[in-house]
């Protein structure tokens, strides 16, 4: 059953139509992603203020993490006490849909490079517009 979910919502992203980077709203993960350099959307434009999500329809579980701003713990309840302070930062999860937290101040304009935890060949952007 469960598997039978996992392909129709492949199928249905695989039959949607293409939309502009302009109409991303979610970074995706997906078949594959893995084992190679990048996500389902390699690219994600957030509108300046608006909430972002990430979305994995693969079976393999990810997340999304900045991989190049980091901060003091101020205002990021996901920094551990110690170590690595990502800008933004999303929970790892199976397929489903999580926010991505720590964006919503980012200034127009911005660029973010970001990366998957459980495989850091996984890289892509988020431009804020
Ligand atoms: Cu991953």
């Amino acid at each position: 059953m469960h598997a039978k979910l996992v392909a129709l919502v492949i199928a249905t992203i695989a039959l949607a139509p293409i939309q502009s980077d302009a109409a991303v709203t979610a970074v995706v993960s997906g078949p594959g992603n893995s084992g190679t350099s990048t996500y389902t959307t390699p690219v994600a434009v957030l509108a300046k203020g608006a909430p972002m999500n990430f979305v994995n329809v693969d079976v393999e579980i990810h997340n999304v993490v900045a991989s190049t701003a980091q901060g003091s713990r101020s205002g990021r309840p996901w920094c551990p006490a110690t170590g690595f302070c990502p800008l933004f930062w999303s929970e790892v999860i199976g397929a489903g849909t999580t926010p991505i937290l720590g964006l919503a101040n980012a200034s127009q304009g911005s660029t973010f490079e970001f990366l998957c935890v459980i495989h850091p060949n996984m890289r892509g952007t988020i431009i804020v517009a």
